[in-house]
């Protein structure tokens, strides 16, 4: 199963993730967890780019293409090998962050941006998306005290110093696209405590697996 967490920044998809992560190695299962981007050598190489604050005048187009070059060799490097050996993928972000932060932030057309996401990706879709949903400065508020206990606000700051506009934005097109796919994303109510929301997660995962059989 490929298994994919979205959501605004801050919203909690990496504590989220290392909970079902846990929740399925107790199971004796062992969950292939990584992230977009940054999930290979060249990945990590692009995100210092993408995520600086100190990128400075990254065209829209260009951005998009240095992420569509982060998730194509992620999918053949990573993704591809470790579901072809049965592994469980649990990937943070995958292209509904294109849709969301390129399409209904930067404004390029969703449609042209879904062909060439399944370009990159050679089609490959997850099964279940868990789309952690939460108000914008809830969670900027827990990114921004994050990134300043981690010393991490100027190297992975650049989308964080956007507008709140632009966070709403991507935040209504996430609620967009989990209207379009009802059956693959799921929408979790990230504000609730973390308890709460690793439980909406492993509900969710485990409807998905017994749809697919698998459970
Ligand atoms: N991006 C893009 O534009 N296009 C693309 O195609 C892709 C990405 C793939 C990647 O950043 C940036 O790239 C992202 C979109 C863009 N930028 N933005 N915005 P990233 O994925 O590395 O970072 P992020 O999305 O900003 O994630 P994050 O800041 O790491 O947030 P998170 O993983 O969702 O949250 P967290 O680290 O699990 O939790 C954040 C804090 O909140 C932390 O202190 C937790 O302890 C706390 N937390 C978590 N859950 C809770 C609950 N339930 N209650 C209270 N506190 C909580």
């Amino acid at each position: 199963m490929f298994v994919s967490f979205e959501g605004i920044e801050g919203a909690g998809k990496t504590c989220a993730l290392k909970v079902l992560a846990d929740h399925l190695q107790r199971q004796g299962l062992d969950p292939l967890v990584t992230r977009e981007p940054g999930g290979t050598y060249l990945g990590r190489g692009l995100r210092s780019i993408l995520l600086d604050a100190r990128t400075r005048h990254l065209s829209p187009r260009a951005e998009l293409f240095l992420f569509l070059a982060d998730r194509a060799q992620h999918v053949a490097e990573v993704i591809v090998p470790a579901l072809e050996a049965g592994q469980i993928v649990l990937c943070d972000r995958y292209v509904d962050s294109t849709l969301a932060y390129q399409g209904h932030g930067r404004g390029i057309d969703v449609e042209w941006l879904r062909t060439a996401c399944l370009s990159a990706t050679d089609g490959l879709m997850p099964d279940l998306t868990l789309l952690l949903d939460l108000p914008v400065n809830c969670g900027l508020g827990r990114a921004g005290q994050r990134n300043r206990e981690e010393g991490t606000v100027i190297s992975e700051g650049r989308f964080d110093a956007e507008s709140i506009r632009f966070h709403e934005q991507v935040r209504q097109g996430y609620r967009i696209l989990a209207e379009e796919e009802p059956d693959r994303i799921a929408v979790v109510d990230a504000s609730q405590p973390l308890d709460d929301v690793g439980m909406q997660c492993i509900s969710a995962f485990t409807k998905c697996q017994q749809r697919m059989g698998r459970g």
